[in-house]
């Protein structure tokens, strides 16, 4: 019998995000990602000073906001020739790695924990924790209570299989509360020297403007040491929990495999600097260097008029509402025509295929304690599983350089913008890989474009009719009950969607 499921808005994530699923005998047979609104930043970037980029880029997403002012703040120094001295480099690593941290506990805890831990079984709570306590009670008030939406944003819910456990749903909630705390901890970390949390205003291109002291220093060390316990007492052990609760998903959600980062976190100055997580590219298994000329973007399903299949450094973005073929204001990035599934799953294939000394013994590790082969981790719980092991990386990391940083050398290097220029970033955000291109010309502005991790990810169909990596990853997908479609929204809360920044 073949059917039809609409689920618009996915909820538990940032930004419109609908989905569209055509089923038959209970099976997805095809699906379509329609990212809702147009926002318009590549825009209204034209004719602006160049040096406003990065701080109005930032206002794309207040989840990613350091990633955005990175990418552009790369771009901009290969547009002025401009590059941060030592510290200025650690400090973005730093500011980078704290909003990771933060980044992966928010997915894990706050969009995505609630699709399988019972939230309701907090109902049956007997034991003697105080917050666990007040939220039984507030639980409680709120059923009994005739507000619209009781007990949002826990309830409604799709009714399915939760987690059965009681204590492993008592302890995933308690630490649902916890990561909200250490949220704001990591943000507190990032704004040491990032001047505030989100959209820190100290980064800016030749470095950043704080100054190294070491009352910031240790401030910043305690933070992280906090956030890594965190990580490893709770958040890996979590997930571990609940994927030995749904071993199913290891075999759900599954993309066929072109795997794509740009790389991250610098460990040397200059450009062609060796960075903590590799860039690469893997398409059906094999591995090979990003080349930024194989980047386009196709719009032919997508609600532009400009023209499709272009390189962004030469691309325009013109709004078309109304286009007949269109449902999706995301265009559609292609590696050399290819979708490419981008974020933690895609950095951590790249360093495990580049034997990366830091990355291989954890993912090996992880892959010792799920009793699991490699290619299980291109999966729902995969995905999970590899986002946890990358924070406690990023931590770990994050430890390392802050002692790498000197107390009172500079953090910038002073530059001259010229009337005239081009540059592109190449970053990594807590989503994946992140690309910004400025072309200045007359001292403004004459072209921006952004390719965002969720724009990978989320695309709709290129011009060859290619789907994207999620509505890939949807299809052969099995729905128990159409009006209650958990399996659908579970694959695509596994790519930890951004639609904010998608359609930016
Ligand atoms: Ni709005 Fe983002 C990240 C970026 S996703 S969260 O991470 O860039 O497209
Ligand atoms: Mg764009």
């Amino acid at each position: 019998m073949a059917a039809t499921i609409t689920i618009s808005p996915v909820t538990r994530l940032e930004g419109h995000l609908g989905i569209h699923l055509d089923v038959e005998n209970g099976v997805v047979t095809s699906a379509r990602c329609s990212g809702e609104m147009f926002r318009g930043f590549e825009v209204l970037l034209r004719g602006r000073h160049p040096m406003d980029a990065h701080q109005i880029t930032q206002r794309i997403c207040g989840v990613c906001p350091v990633a955005h002012g990175i990418a552009s703040i790369l771009a901009q120094e290969m547009a002025y020739g401009a590059n941060p001295p030592p510290n200025g480099r650690i400090l973005r690593n730093l500011i980078q790695g704290a909003n990771f941290v933060q980044s992966h506990i928010l997915h894990f805890y706050h969009l995505c924990a609630l699709d399988f831990v019972d939230v309701a079984a907090i109902l049956q709570y007997e034991g003697g924790d105080r917050e666990l306590s007040a939220l039984k009670t507030w639980v409680q008030s709120q059923l009994a209570s005739n507000v619209a939406f009781p007990a949002a944003p826990f309830l409604p819910r799709y009714a399915a299989a939760y987690l059965a456990d009681t204590t492993a749903n008592a302890v995933a909630i308690k630490h649902y509360l916890e990561a909200l705390d250490l949220r704001e901890e990591a943000h507190r970390a990032a704004a040491l020297f990032g001047g505030k949390m989100p959209h820190p205003t100290a980064m800016m291109p030749g470095g950043v403007t704080t100054q190294v002291t070491a009352e910031r220093m240790a401030a910043y060390e305690s933070i992280m040491r906090r956030l890594l316990q965190f990580v490893e007492k709770c958040y890996m052990p979590d997930v571990v929990a609940v994927a030995n609760a749904f071993p199913e998903y290891f075999a759900m959600g599954k993309w066929r495999g072109n795997f794509l980062s740009f790389g991250v976190f610098p460990l040397s100055e200059g450009s062609g600097a060796q960075r903590a997580f590799p860039a690469g590219v893997l398409a059906g298994g094999t591995l090979s260097e990003v080349s930024v000329d194989s980047i386009t973007e196709d719009v032919g399903y997508s609600y532009f008029s400009s023209q499709s299949g272009v390189a962004p450094a030469t691309a325009d973005t013109v709004p078309d509402p109304n286009k007949a073929q269109g449902y999706s204001w995301l265009k559609a990035p292609r590696y050399m025509g290819q979708p490419m599934e981008v974020g933690p799953l895609a950095r951590m294939l790249v360093a495990y295929a580049k034997n990366d000394a830091s990355v291989k013994p954890l993912v090996d590790g992880l892959l010792a304690a799920l009793g699991r082969p490699p290619e299980d981790l291109n999966s729902v719980m995969g995905r999970h599983a590899v986002r946890a092991i990358e924070a406690k990386l990023v931590a770990e990391q994050c430890l390392a350089w802050v002692n790498e940083l000197k107390p009172g050398a500079p953090t910038f290097t002073p530059f001259k913008v010229p009337p005239a220029g081009s540059g592109y970033g190449l970053w990594e955000a807590p989503r994946g890989a992140l690309g910004h291109w400025i072309r200045v010309q007359d001292g403004r502005i004459a072209n921006y474009q952004c390719v965002v991790p969720t724009t990978w990810n989320c695309s709709p169909r290129d011009d060859k009719g290619n789907p994207g990596p999620v509505e890939a990853a949807l299809a052969g997908v099995a729905i128990a009950d159409a009006a209650n479609p958990i399996e659908a929204v579970r694959v695509v809360r596994s790519f930890d969607p951004c639609l904010a920044c998608a359609v930016h």
